[in-house]
């Protein structure tokens, strides 16, 4: 269904998706409250220029996949909400060096946020859903969920370690770039947290192997590999625009239809490496 070429589509991501994270100089956050909040150092300073990394879905195909070895052998790993390692190595690895979770998670769960030593590894990125391309201020004053008091929680608790916003109009740019390359009307809803992980590693890496975002011979119903509940719509999407992101990711892949049937792989190239 994809209609611009996957050279343009790629030059087009390159280009339009702007991945930044809040700044103590945008907009309602250049207080001197929020100055003590943000971190200091921008999140490229804060990683540094990295080589192959790995993107691993929730997905429930990741159960017996054997995957860990494979994906700790990246330069650095990027995990989503409450996903374990502990129990799990075996499947998903044990390196963790993003963390991106959604406002949803860090609010209704906060007293789990907040006491959970998996969140306490590596660089934290959370991400709310935004009015269709709001200026940062209106989304400020109405978040999907206001998770800002959970935010200065957790970095008073956890001062030394990473922890970002991202800029919600990203959000936005990607999901136009859905729309103009699906035939059909896509609900204005933002994408997933994998395919924001996904275009935040393109951005920091020279090459992104992704894990189980498009499913392996292991697809399965049940939603996540570390619970036992089923449900379709984890695979599919039913808020996030889930399957057209599927579609542009297949669209964009340089790695083998192979790659994704036996290991569930997709290997994207970084923004860095791709030439407009
Ligand atoms: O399930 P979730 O996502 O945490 O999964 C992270 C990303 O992995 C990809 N995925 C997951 C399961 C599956 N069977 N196939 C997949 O491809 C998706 O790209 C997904 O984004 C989210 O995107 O933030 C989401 O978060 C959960 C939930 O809020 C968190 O896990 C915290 O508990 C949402 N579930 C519910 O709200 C019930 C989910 O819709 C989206």
């Amino acid at each position: 269904t994809a209609k611009l070429s996957p050279e343009k589509l790629l030059c087009q991501l390159r280009d339009r998706v702007n991945v930044t994270m809040i700044q103590g100089s945008d907009g309602p956050f250049d207080t001197s409250e929020w100055q003590q909040y943000l971190p200091g150092k921008s999140l490229n300073e804060t990683v540094g220029r990295l080589g192959r990394c790995a993107v691993v879905s929730s997905a429930g195909s990741l159960k017996s996949s054997h995957l860990g070895q494979e994906i700790d052998s990246h330069d650095a790993v990027l995990r989503f909400n409450g996903a374990p390692i502990k129990g799990f190595q075996e499947d998903v690895g044990q390196k963790t060096t993003i963390r991106l979770v959604n406002s949803q998670l860090i609010t209704v769960e906060e007293q789990q946020f907040l006491r959970e030593a998996l969140y306490n590894t590596g660089i934290l990125i959370v991400w709310d859903p935004a009015p269709y391309h709001a200026e940062i201020d209106e989304w400020y004053r109405k978040p999907d969920y206001n998770f800002f008091e959970s935010y200065k929680l957790y970095r008073s608790a956890h001062p030394e370690q990473p922890f970002y916003i991202l800029n919600p109009k990203m959000q936005w740019q990607l999901w136009d770039i859905l729309q103009e390359n699906s035939l059909e009307h896509i609900q204005p809803n933002p994408p997933s947290s994998g395919m924001l992980g996904i275009v935040i590693m393109m951005t920091l890496c020279d090459e992104v192997d992704v894990y189980e975002f498009l499913p392996s011979k292991r697809q399965t119903d049940i939603c996540h590999y570390y619970q036992k509940f089923h449900d379709r719509a984890c695979t599919m999407g039913a808020y996030h625009p889930l399957l057209f992101e599927k579609n542009l990711v297949k669209h964009i892949n340089q790695g083998t239809d192979e790659d994704i049937y036996i290991q569930g792989k997709v290997t994207l190239p970084g923004f860095r490496n791709v030439h407009c």
